[in-house]
């Protein structure tokens, strides 16, 4: 098996803004809300902050956390029926537990089933950005070892 360390989790491969909704919770439907989110994608998870980047790394010194999911078990793909807009994935992810990886790879089946994800939509106008995005996401997943 590929051991991850903790240096290599770190490792931060993209960072941009696009446009986000998400559309469920835990398997719950919400509420269809677009903004624009600052992205940070690591080769194991991808974090969501609701401000700025500046605003967000002011909000970590004083404990402020963003949303956390961790790219272990995660599907991202093109959708055209979950939005009247262009250019949009969508994607469906669990949750990181304080940082941490809520699942080991060798039980993300037992998650999918027992745990109701996050479904949520990406979004840029710009063609290049999104597929850069979609691709780097993509390029992470499928480097994560499965079981
Ligand atoms: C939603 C809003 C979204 C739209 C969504 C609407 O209305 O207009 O922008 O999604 O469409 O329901 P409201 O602001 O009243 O919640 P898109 O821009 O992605 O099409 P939907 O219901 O078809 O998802």
């Amino acid at each position: 098996k590929d051991i991850i360390t903790p240096l290599e989790q770190l490792m931060v491969e993209k960072e941009g803004y696009l446009q986000k909704a998400k559309i469920a919770d835990g398997g719950k439907k919400l509420r269809k809300n677009w903004s624009t989110s600052w992205i940070v994608l690591s080769n194991q998870k991808i974090e969501f902050y609701k401000e700025s980047k500046q605003q967000a790394l002011s909000n970590l010194k004083t404990g402020q956390k963003p949303e956390c999911l961790d790219l272990c078990g995660a599907h991202i793909e093109w959708t055209k029926e979950k939005s009247s807009r262009k250019n949009v994935f969508q994607g469906l992810l669990w949750h990181c537990q304080d940082g941490k990886m809520e699942f080991h790879p060798q039980d993300v089946h037992k998650a999918i089933t027992t745990v109701s994800g996050n479904e949520f939509l990406l979004q840029s106008d710009i063609d290049f950005i999104i597929l850069d995005w979609f691709h780097a996401i993509k390029n992470a997943i499928d480097r994560l070892p499965k079981d």
